[in-house]
């Protein structure tokens, strides 16, 4: 990806844990490295295309010095938030924060943190087969769009479907989405975890019937088994009321680990099922 850089950009602002630096403040230094394309303003020449950097050195600093933080950490977290929210060519940066003139009674050049945050890509299966279904995706959806840091990018039809696994319930409707987000995949889930209580769902009987039902089924192109959360949906390529709705958005995106495309998982599956 082309980049933009920024060194040492020089903002006087009031971090710190010592209550001396938030009282007087001192000088930090703040280095970006922007991920946006730049494809497009290199044929142009057309400065709305691309990012202003000298905009840009204004909006960070105003912010950087409004805010008051105790660590670097949570300056540089806030930081690199507030540029990728606040400017949508950005896809990825990378915040490496100074502090030269920390004050630890050590001679040292500089004390610094450096991160790297961007926007990712997840696929998230929705589904309701309890109360009024359609209304329910539809509230899902606009719960999930509440979040600054979760953009839904395209909806899927929605489709009826049989259960299955639990057969004794009432049929669904079934849809997928795209979502760009910030969030990691363990907070994206607690996230949706959120807004299904929110919308009322009660886990009683396992694949039970429920008014929503929000899977993250794939995030980029990670492979994880952390505690709270399978990636990708372990039992997605299965399904066909996952892959239909996720085939209208996403047909050819790749299945990680079996390194298929998502219309070739379900023309598999289609074959001998019925949706
Ligand atoms: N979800 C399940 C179990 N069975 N069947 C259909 N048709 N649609 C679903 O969303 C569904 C299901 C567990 O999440
Ligand atoms: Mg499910
Ligand atoms: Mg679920």
């Amino acid at each position: 990806m082309d980049k933009i850089y920024v060194k040492d950009l020089e903002v006087y602002a009031f971090h710190g844990v010592n209550q001396q630096e938030k009282d007087m403040g001192q000088r930090f230094l703040i280095s970006l490295e922007l991920s946006v394309n730049l494809n497009a303003p290199g044929e142009s020449d057309d400065l709305t295309q691309t990012v202003n950097y000298a905009q840009l050195c204004y909006d960070v600093e105003k912010k950087f010095n409004e805010d008051k933080f105790d660590l670097i950490e949570k300056a540089a977290e806030e930081l690199a938030k507030f540029i990728l929210l606040n400017y949508e060519l950005v896809e990825g940066v990378k915040v490496k924060l100074k502090k030269p003139w920390a004050p630890i009674g050590k001679p040292l050049d500089h004390v610094a943190v450096e991160i790297e945050r961007s926007w990712h890509t997840s696929y998230i299966a929705i589904g309701s087969n309890m109360g009024d279904k359609e209304s329910n995706l539809n509230s899902a959806i606009e719960l999930i769009n509440s979040s600054d840091s979760i953009k839904v990018v395209k909806i899927s039809k929605f489709y009826e479907t049989e259960p299955v696994g639990y057969l004794d319930q009432d049929s669904f409707l079934n849809g997928a989405l795209e979502v760009k987000t910030l969030l990691t995949p363990s907070k994206l889930i607690k996230f949706l975890l959120e807004k299904e209580k929110d919308l009322k769902r009660e886990r009683m009987i396992k694949w039970g019937p429920r008014t929503i039902d929000l899977d993250i089924i794939l995030y980029d192109n990670l492979i994880t088994c952390d505690e709270d959360i399978i990636i990708p949906h372990p039992r997605m390529h299965e399904r066909l009321f996952v892959l239909k709705p996720l085939s209208d958005i996403a047909p050819y995106i790749m299945h990680p680990i079996l390194n298929k495309r998502i219309v070739e998982l379900m023309n598999k599956i289609s074959e001998n099922k019925e949706l």
